[in-house]
Parts: structure tokens; C-alpha cells; sequence
């Protein structure tokens, strides 16, 4: 049976990794940080009885920022493969908290590789590191002639987290060079999902969507409506990282779909989910959206109604205003499609939240940061 260790399993991308991979007959450890309320929602349903025979799934107290902490959690596990997905992930927050984001998102990835280093595991185990498409920071000029970022292309990071996670990118290089370590670098464009955290865009939108159509919300204030993404299913993006860890050698691969959508456009397509249609008049941070169509009986909107407004709050200081990914090295040397285009994710987030919403769950919606 192969061992894997995950860090970051209370997230997103570390639920859905856990998931697939009991799927596949590993056994599953985690590392989740102490909090004084429960963190554990993603992956409740994963959990057994640890008294109970033939437990795949083992949770672990650490952190990124405590090394003695992870080289004992190492050495008692001794994975065949570690998934180092734990991270400040906000991109927004980043700029509240540089100095912590830097410790945990930069020197946390060195923690690991020299945990594994320190242990002596340097055959046996392999090491993914979620890399990311902040890394390229949007800047027209770097990307490639057909007009994508692919792994060829320059870094630019645009906020602490970029640059922390471009430490984390390049140390993991530096081991696959320095000590030939199996370690390699999964460049993922946004990946979204109905377990996205609630202060992302995406999430925050459709969250939004729902209890505005069931009349539990007024108004949705967002940031700058113009940034372009190319969204992908956090589901698709976890078999990615799997399958940058089962090739013969080590490489780094961008995990993307190839297609670019608005913030405006995906507000668009969220509440057309619901039968609402809307119209964005006005610029910057006077644009707002108005209801011109409720095409369901069920919601009750008035026609001109504004529920999106602007509010400059979300602007960050330095933004990354377009990313669009080539996956074609995926695509051939992994073999790895996405099954969701960002239609298909926007529906399945919009009709979880409206399910969500119906059974009185209000989130973060009053105290929303991000
Ligand atoms: P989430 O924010 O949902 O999850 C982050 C995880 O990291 C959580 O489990 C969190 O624990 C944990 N964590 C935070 N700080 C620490 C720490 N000091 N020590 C140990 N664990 C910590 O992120 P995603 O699942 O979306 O992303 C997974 C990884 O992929 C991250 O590294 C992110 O930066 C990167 N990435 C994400 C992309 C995306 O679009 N989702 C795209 C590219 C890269 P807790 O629950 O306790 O907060
Ligand atoms: P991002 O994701 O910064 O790309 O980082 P996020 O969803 O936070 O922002 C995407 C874009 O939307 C704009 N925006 C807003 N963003 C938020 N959060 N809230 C708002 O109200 C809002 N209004 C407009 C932002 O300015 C931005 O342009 C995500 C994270 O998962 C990172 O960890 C990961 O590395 C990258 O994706 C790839």
C-alpha cells in the first residue's frame, strides 16, 4: 500500500487530493493546524474511528512554520509521496500578513524538502509543491507567442504570496537539481469548487447568488470586476498533482484549461444559473449591475433593482489582471483533460450554495475580508 502525506488536508484541494487518493488504496495522513474551532469540515466524511481496523486516513497536529514538528511527523509516517498544499492561500490577505505568508508559503516548502533531506528519504520520497500561476503576475510581455503562460515563461509576482510561493518554486527546483530528489513543481492556474473558501471570487459569487436570488441578501460588493482567470474544477486539478508524481522523471507542468473569463462575465453566468439577468452600467468603482430579468418565479427581484455594486475595499495594491495558462505539456506528457469548463463549475458552485442557503447556513457573508 502507498503512504502519502498531505499538508493543507482541511483545504480545498487537500480534501478532494485525500479523496482520490483512498480512492486509489493509499493510505492517507494529513497535517492540520490546532484551532480553537473545529477545521475539519471537508474532511469529516473521510474520518473513521481511529479504534476501528483498517483506518486509511490519519490525521496529525503540526504546522509549516515548526520543522521538529514535521521531520517527527515524517519519520513516523515515512510517505512514499508528500503533497505540500498548506499555505496562507489569499492572495488579498498576503499584503496584511507578508512576513507570516513568507514563513509559511516560502520556508515551509524548505522545511519539507529538508525534512525529507534530514531523514534520509531522499529515494524514496517523492514531493509535490503547489506552485501557482501568481508566479507569471499577469504582465502582457511574458507570455508566449501564442499568447498563454506556459512553463517557459518569466516570473513576475505581484503580491507577498507570489513571492513567497516563487521561494517555494525555486527551492523545490534547486533540491530535484542539488541532491536528485523526486520533487517537482505543479503550476496551477485558480481552481475552484463548492469548498472554496468563502472570501475567494468565485465562491464569494455564488454564495452571493444564492442568497440574493432567496431574498437573504442585498447587495454583493466585489473589487475590480475587469481581472481575467482561467478557472478550472479543483477536482480535475488534484489528478493533475497525482499525476505529476507517477512519471518516470521529475518535471515541473502548468495545470490550466486554456480559457479566460472575467470577474464581471462569471457574476454574469452566476446569477443567470438562477434565471436572473443582469446589466453592469457605469465605470470603475460607480459600475454597478442591475436586475433587467428574473426569469424565475421562485425569486421575487424587482426589475432594476442594483445587487452588485463596486467597493474599492477589495482592490489590491498591485493587481494580476490577466492569467491564461497552456496546458499542452499536461495534456500530452500527462495525459491529463479537465472535465469542467467554467460554465460547468459555475453551475455546480451556484446550485451547492442555493442548497446551502435554503438550509439557513449564512456563512461569512456579514464579515466577508477577502
Ligand atoms: P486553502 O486555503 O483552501 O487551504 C490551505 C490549507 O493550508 C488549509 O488546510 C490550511 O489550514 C493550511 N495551512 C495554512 N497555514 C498553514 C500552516 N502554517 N501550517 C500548515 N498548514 C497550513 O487552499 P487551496 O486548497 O485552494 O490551495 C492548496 C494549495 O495550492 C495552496 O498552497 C495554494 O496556495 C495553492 N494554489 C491554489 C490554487 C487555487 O486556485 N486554489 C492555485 C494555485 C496554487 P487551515 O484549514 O487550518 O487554515
Ligand atoms: P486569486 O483569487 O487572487 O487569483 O488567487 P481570488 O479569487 O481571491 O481573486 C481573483 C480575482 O478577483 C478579483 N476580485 C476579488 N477577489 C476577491 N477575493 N474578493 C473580491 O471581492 C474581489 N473582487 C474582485 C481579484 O482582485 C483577483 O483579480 C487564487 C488563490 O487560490 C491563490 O492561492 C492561487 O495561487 C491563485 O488563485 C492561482
Amino acid at each position: 500500500m502507498k503512504v502519502a502525506l498531505i499538508t493543507g488536508i482541511t483545504g480545498q484541494d487537500g480534501s478532494y487530493l485525500a479523496e482520490l487518493l483512498l480512492e486509489k488504496g493509499y493510505l492517507v495522513h494529513g497535517i492540520k493546524r490546532r484551532a480553537s474551532s473545529f477545521n475539519t469540515q471537508r474532511i469529516d466524511h473521510l474520518y473513521i474511528d481511529q479504534h476501528e481496523k483498517h483506518v486509511h486516513f490519519k490525521l496529525h497536529y503540526g504546522d509549516l512554520t515548526d520543522s521538529t514538528n514535521l521531520i517527527r511527523i515524517i519519520q513516523e509516517v515515512q510517505p512514499d509521496e508528500i503533497y505540500n498544499l498548506g499555505a496562507m492561500s489569499h492572495v488579498k490577505v498576503s499584503f496584511d500578513s507578508p512576513e507570516y505568508v513568507g514563513n509559511v508559503d516560502g520556508l515551509g516548502t524548505l522545511r519539507i524538502l529538508e525534512a525529507v533531506r534530514i531523514l534520509g528519504l531522499e529515494k524514496k520520497t517523492r514531493i509535490y509543491q503547489a506552485s501557482t500561476s501568481e508566479l507569471y503576475g499577469g504582465l502582457e510581455e511574458n507570455k508566449n507567442a501564442a499568447g498563454f503562460y506556459d512553463e517557459n515563461s518569466p516570473f513576475y509576482p505581484r503580491s507577498p504570496y507570489g513571492v513567497a510561493k516563487i521561494y517555494g518554486f525555486w527551492i523545490t527546483k534547486n533540491y530535484r537539481e542539488a541532491y536528485n530528489m523526486y520533487a517537482c513543481n505543479g503550476i496551477l492556474f485558480n481552481h475552484e469548487s463548492p469548498r472554496r473558501g468563502e472570501t475567494f471570487v468565485t465562491r464569494k459569487i455564488t454564495m452571493a447568488t444564492a442568497a440574493i436570488a432567496l431574498g437573504k441578501q442585498e447587495c454583493l460588493y466585489l473589487g475590480n470586476l475587469n481581472a481575467l482567470r482561467d478557472w478550472g474544477h479543483a477536482k480535475d486539478y488534484v489528478e493533475a498533482m497525482w499525476r505529476i508524481l507517477q512519471q518516470d522523471v521529475a518535471e515541473d507542468y502548468v495545470i490550466a484549461t486554456g480559457v479566460t473569463t472575467s470577474i464581471r462575465d462569471f457574476v454574469r453566468m452566476s446569477f443567470a444559473e438562477v434565471g436572473i439577468e443582469l446589466s453592469f452600467e457605469g465605470e470603475a468603482e460607480n459600475e454597478v449591475a442591475k436586475v433587467v430579468a428574473c426569469n424565475n418565479p421562485l425569486y421575487q427581484l424587482e426589475i432594476g433593482k442594483v445587487i452588485v455594486r463596486v467597493d474599492p475595499k477589495y482592490y489590491r495594491p498591485t493587481e494580476v489582471d490577466l492569467l491564461i495558462g497552456d496546458p499542452t505539456k499536461s495534456k500530452t506528457k500527462l495525459g491529463w483533460e479537465p472535465q469542467y469548463d467554467v460554465a460547468a463549475l459555475c453551475s455546480e458552485m451556484v446550485q451547492s450554495d442555493l442548497a446551502l442557503v435554503k438550509n439557513n447556513y449564512n456563512g461569512q457573508l456579514e464579515h466577508i475580508v477577502g
